[in-house]
């Protein structure tokens, strides 16, 4: 049976490609999941006769929004630790101690599986509230292969529960186990050579990355991982000069990453190197924020040089405790000085490219996934100025209204 031709009319559409195409008053066509025409509404395909037509009223359009990065798969808080942080404890001294990522992985091994998808549920439905129709969910509190195999099946639940598309990313290198205290090189080799190829058999694995900073592993070892990745054919990621500059980002660069994220201490020589290797560059502004970090991304040298450059709100218990996007965008005018504009294309197109997911998601064009977002606000820039506030009207995910 043909797929249904839905039209979506009367609409100011804001395509986020590298245009950042306007149409008003724009339409879409969608045919089952994929969008099969937008522009404007006086250019729509003559003869065209929809089996559904919706008037939007005037109402902004946007695509689905994408959070690239994001730890949301979690156990308990760390609510006392935060307290402890505003005491002045550093949130190094805190990880040194045995605490910080250690903390929240022995609530993880300790947490069924069940409750594991309880916990995280929340922080999900919240994000697709506010109109994230794709998301991106590491492992990295399990630290056994048993446990990181939970946290990624969790993830790969959450999807199956919510109208949200969900990628994994295995984060086993994000700190070193108590099992493995004192020697990371053997857990790397031991992540690399068998964690990775087991995880990644069971479909469980879309990338991989790690922690590359003086609290993480380094960039030898992030190498290690990174060769067996390629291995597999595995797309890799990394966390890199967010505390530190150890020049991690240089090594992302030589090999391929899809992104490289925090970035906080990166130079404008390594904006250049992402440049070059079309490795995005992922801000996270409530880590900052929470972290009550004062070294800002390089993000003119970013910007001059040409780096793609995508926000995303690094929800976890530790450094980013929240599940909202339009806080990130709205943290990354303010805190970095990006413009409205460059936040939407952050949480939109450059986050798909994060994600390897370019071809199918980020932008409104036709032969894309028909996910996009209709808004309850009278100029785009809003999305970039609301701080704690959600305009989102409606999600239509896959072609069909889910919210
Ligand atoms: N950088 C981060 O911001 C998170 N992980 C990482 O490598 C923090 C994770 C945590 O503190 O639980
Ligand atoms: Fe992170």
């Amino acid at each position: 049976m043909a797929e249904t031709l839905h039209l979506w009319r009367n609409a100011r559409i804001a395509a986020c490609d590298a245009a950042m195409a306007r149409f008003a008053p724009g339409a879409l066509l969608t045919r089952g999941p994929r969008i099969e025409w937008v522009g404007a509404e006086r250019d729509l395909p003559a003869g065209c006769r929809p089996d559904e037509s919706h008037d939007l009223g005037g109402a902004w359009v946007t695509p689905g929004l994408i959070d690239c990065h994001t730890h949301l798969v979690f156990a308990g808080t760390r609510a006392g630790e935060y307290a402890e942080r505003l005491l002045g404890r550093s949130y190094q001294e805190i990880a040194r101690a045995g605490g910080g990522i250690l903390s929240s992985m022995r609530a993880v091994r300790a947490a069924s599986e069940q409750q594991l998808f309880d916990e995280s549920l929340p922080r999900l439905e919240s994000l697709l509230a506010e109109g994230v129709t794709t998301v991106e969910i590491k492992s990295g509190y399990g630290l056994t292969l048993k446990d990181e195999a939970k946290m990624l099946r969790v993830a790969r639940s959450l999807a199956r529960a919510l109208p949200v598309t969900v990628t994994t990313t295995l984060l086993a290198a994000h700190a070193v186990p108590p099992e493995y205290a004192g020697r990371p090189d053997a857990y790397i080799d031991e992540v690399a050579a068998e964690w990775l190829p087991t995880l990644h058999s069971e479909g469980l694995v879309d990338a991989v990355d790690i922690f590359c900073e003086n609290v993480g592993f380094s960039v030898k070892q992030a190498e290690k991982l990174f060769a067996s990745a390629a291995r597999l054919g595995v797309p890799v990621k990394m966390h890199a000069e967010q505390l530190s500059n150890l020049g991690g980002s240089l090594l992302a660069a030589r090999h391929g990453a899809l992104s490289c994220d925090h970035l906080e201490y990166a130079t404008a020589a390594e904006a250049q190197a992402l440049a070059g290797a079309g490795t995005v560059a992922v801000l996270l502004p409530v880590a900052f924020f929470c972290l009550a970090q004062e070294h800002e991304p390089p993000v003119a040298a970013l910007r001059s040089a040409g780096t793609g450059i995508a926000i995303a709100t690094d929800c976890n218990p530790g450094s980013a405790p929240g599940s909202s996007l339009l806080l990130a965008m709205s943290m990354a005018t303010r805190l970095f000085g990006l413009t409205c504009e460059e936040a939407l294309a952050g949480a939109t197109r450059h986050a798909a490219r994060a994600l390897g997911m370019q071809e199918e998601r980020g932008t409104l064009a036709a032969g894309k996934a028909a996910d996009f977002i209709v808004w309850r606000i009278g100029e785009l820039e809003e999305l970039g100025y609301w701080s704690g506030f959600n305009p989102c009207r409606s999600v239509v995910k896959a072609g069909r209204l889910v919210s």
